[in-house]
C-alpha cells in the first residue's frame, strides 16, 4: 500500500481545475486579496488547540488501519471542559478535534458506520465525543473546528470513489447541522489507497461547495485552501517570508506534491490573486496522538516560545496538538506546560515601551517608508513586534530596524526581515536605544503605517 501525504491523483487535481470555490471574500481584478471576515477572525485567534483523539489512543498507534474494535475505547474520565479549560488557560482561542482519523473510526454516532462511538462500551453507546466537545467550546467561549480525514481505511467503499464521495459529503453534513457553528473545517491532505488498491478521487469541488453552503461563516483548511493553507510542514516553523497571498495555480488540489508546491505553501506570493494565510500545525509532543511512553517527552516552554515566534510571530496561526489519554483528559504535564507558553507570553510582551509614543510615519518612495519613535528615555530592548493592519491587505516586503542612542545619527541595525502580514515579532541582541526607526524598504503596494511594539524580551 501507498501511503503518502501527497499520493493523490492526476485525476483529483482536474477535478479541481477549473473549479470556482469563492471565498467569502470576492477578488477584484488590479485589487490586492485582503482576507475575509473569517479569515480575519480565524488569524486572530493566534493560538488553536488541535486534540488528536481516537482508537489510536487505545491502540498506542499513529495511523490506525480501521480495523481496530470499536470496543477498545471506553475514555474512563473523558471531560471536554477539561480540554476546554486547559485551552484557555493555554491563550488558545479556538480547538479542532479530530472527529474522524485515518482509522475511519467516528467520535460521533454516525448511522453511515459501525465503526464508531455508538458500538463502544463508552456511555454505554449513547455517547457522543463531538456533541460534548462542542457543547464545552461554546460554554467556554472558545470556537470548534473539526477534522474529518478524506482517508479512511475502514470504509468499503473507499476507493469506489463516487460512492465514497456520497458517504464523506453525507458525514460532512451530519457534522455540520448537528452542533452548531463550526468554525474551521481541516483536510488532511494524508492519503493512501483503498482496499485492493483502488485509489481514491476526490470531488474537492463538490466537499467545498458543501461546506460553504451549510457552515458559510467556517474557514476550510488543507493544502489547497480554499480558506486557509498549510504552511508546508509540521515542525511548528511558518516560511519566511510568509505572503497570505497565494496563487491558487501553485497548490492546485490538496496533497499536491514537488518542492515548488512546498516552496509555494511555505512562502506564498506576493503577487498573488488569492488570500490564503499560512496554518502551522505542530504538536506538543512527538506523536500526534497520546502515547504513555512519550509523557516525558513534551516539549520545553523555551522550545514552545520558540515555536510561537516561528508561527504567529511570522504571520501564521499556531495549531499545537495536545492529545488526550486513554483517560480522555488532557495530561498534567501538557496542562501545566500550555500555561507555561501563556505565562511566558504574557510577561514577553507586559511591556511595550514605545506605548504612547508618537510615532512619525514617513513614506519615502512608491514601495518605501520610514517610521521614527523616540522612547524618551533610553531602553534596552531585545524584542520587536511589527504588524500591519491586515484587514486591508498585506504590504511589507523587506524591512530593517535600527537603534540610536544619540539625539542624532549612529544608527545602528537591530533586527531585519521580510514579511510584516498580521504580525512579525523579532528577537536580537539586547540593546540600549533612544530613538528606533523601522525603515520598509521594499512592499507590494504603498506601504500603510504600521503598528511597532518594542520590549526588553526578559
Ligand atoms: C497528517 C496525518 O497523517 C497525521 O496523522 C496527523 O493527523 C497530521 C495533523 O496530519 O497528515
Amino acid at each position: 500500500m501507498t501511503i503518502s501525504r501527497r499520493d493523490f491523483t492526476r485525476a483529483a487535481a482536474c477535478a479541481l481545475a477549473g473549479t470556482v470555490v469563492p471565498a467569502a471574500e470576492t477578488v477584484h481584478q488590479g485589487v490586492r486579496p485582503r482576507p475575509s471576515a473569517s479569515q480575519l477572525a480565524w488569524q486572530r485567534d493566534e493560538l488553536a488547540l488541535f486534540l488528536h483523539f481516537g482508537v489510536n489512543t487505545f491502540t498506542d498507534r499513529e495511523w490506525g488501519d480501521g480495523h481496530e474494535d470499536p470496543a477498545l475505547f471506553d475514555p474512563t474520565r473523558l471531560d471536554a471542559r477539561q480540554w476546554a479549560r486547559a485551552a484557555k488557560a493555554g491563550g488558545a482561542r479556538a480547538l479542532i478535534l479530530t472527529a474522524k482519523h485515518h482509522d475511519g473510526f467516528c467520535l460521533w454516532p454516525s448511522p453511515l458506520t459501525e465503526h464508531c462511538v455508538a458500538r463502544s462500551p463508552w456511555r454505554g453507546g449513547a455517547g457522543d465525543v463531538v456533541g460534548e466537545f462542542t457543547a464545552a467550546c461554546k460554554s467556554a467561549g472558545l470556537r470548534a473546528g473539526l477534522y474529518l480525514s478524506p482517508w479512511d481505511r475502514n470504509a468499503s467503499v473507499y476507493g469506489d470513489s463516487p460512492r465514497y464521495n456520497d458517504f464523506y459529503c453525507d458525514q460532512l453534513t451530519e457534522l455540520l447541522t448537528r452542533y452548531g457553528p463550526i468554525a474551521e473545517v481541516w483536510f488532511d491532505g494524508a492519503n493512501g489507497e483503498g482496499p485492493n488498491g483502488r485509489r481514491q478521487v476526490y470531488d474537492w469541488p463538490r466537499v467545498f461547495g458543501l461546506v460553504r453552503r451549510l457552515q458559510p461563516q467556517a474557514v476550510m483548511f488543507s493544502d489547497a485552501g480554499p480558506d486557509v493553507r498549510w504552511c508546508g510542514n509540521e515542525v511548528g516553523v511558518a516560511g519566511d517570508p510568509n505572503w497570505s497571498s497565494v496563487d491558487p495555480a501553485a497548490v492546485p488540489y490538496p496533497g499536491a506534491s514537488g518542492d515548488a508546491v512546498i516552496a509555494a505553501l511555505q512562502h506564498g506570493d506576493p503577487g498573488g490573486a488569492v488570500w490564503r494565510p499560512a496554518e502551522t500545525d505542530t504538536s506538543i509532543r512527538p506523536g500526534w496522538f497520546h502515547h504513555p511512553a512519550e509523557d516525558e517527552r513534551v516539549k520545553p516552554v523555551e522550545q514552545l516560545v520558540g515555536i510561537w515566534l516561528t508561527s504567529v510571530g511570522r504571520n501564521s496561526k499556531l495549531l499545537l496538538n495536545v492529545p488526550p489519554t486513554r483517560e480522555g483528559l488532557l495530561h498534567a504535564t501538557d496542562v501545566a506546560r500550555l500555561a507555561e507558553l501563556q505565562a511566558h507570553l504574557t510577561s514577553l510582551f507586559a511591556e511595550d515601551v514605545a506605548a504612547g509614543r508618537p510615532l512619525d510615519w514617513r513614506v519615502t518612495g512608491g514601495r518605501t517608508a520610514v517610521a521614527e519613535v523616540d522612547l524618551g528615555k533610553t531602553e534596552t530592548i531585545a524584542l520587536a513586534r511589527l504588524e500591519e493592519d491586515i484587514a486591508r491587505g498585506q504590504c511589507v516586503a523587506r524591512y530593517a530596524v535600527y537603534g540610536t542612542l544619540q539625539a542624532r545619527g549612529d544608527w545602528r541595525e537591530l533586527t531585519r526581515g521580510t514579511t510584516v502580514g498580521y504580525r512579525k515579532v523579532d528577537r536580537f541582541e539586547p540593546t540600549a536605544a533612544r530613538r528606533v526607526r523601522v525603515v520598509v524598504e521594499d512592499a507590494a503596494a504603498p506601504p500603510r503605517p504600521l503598528r511597532i511594539g518594542l520590549y526588553r524580551g526578559a
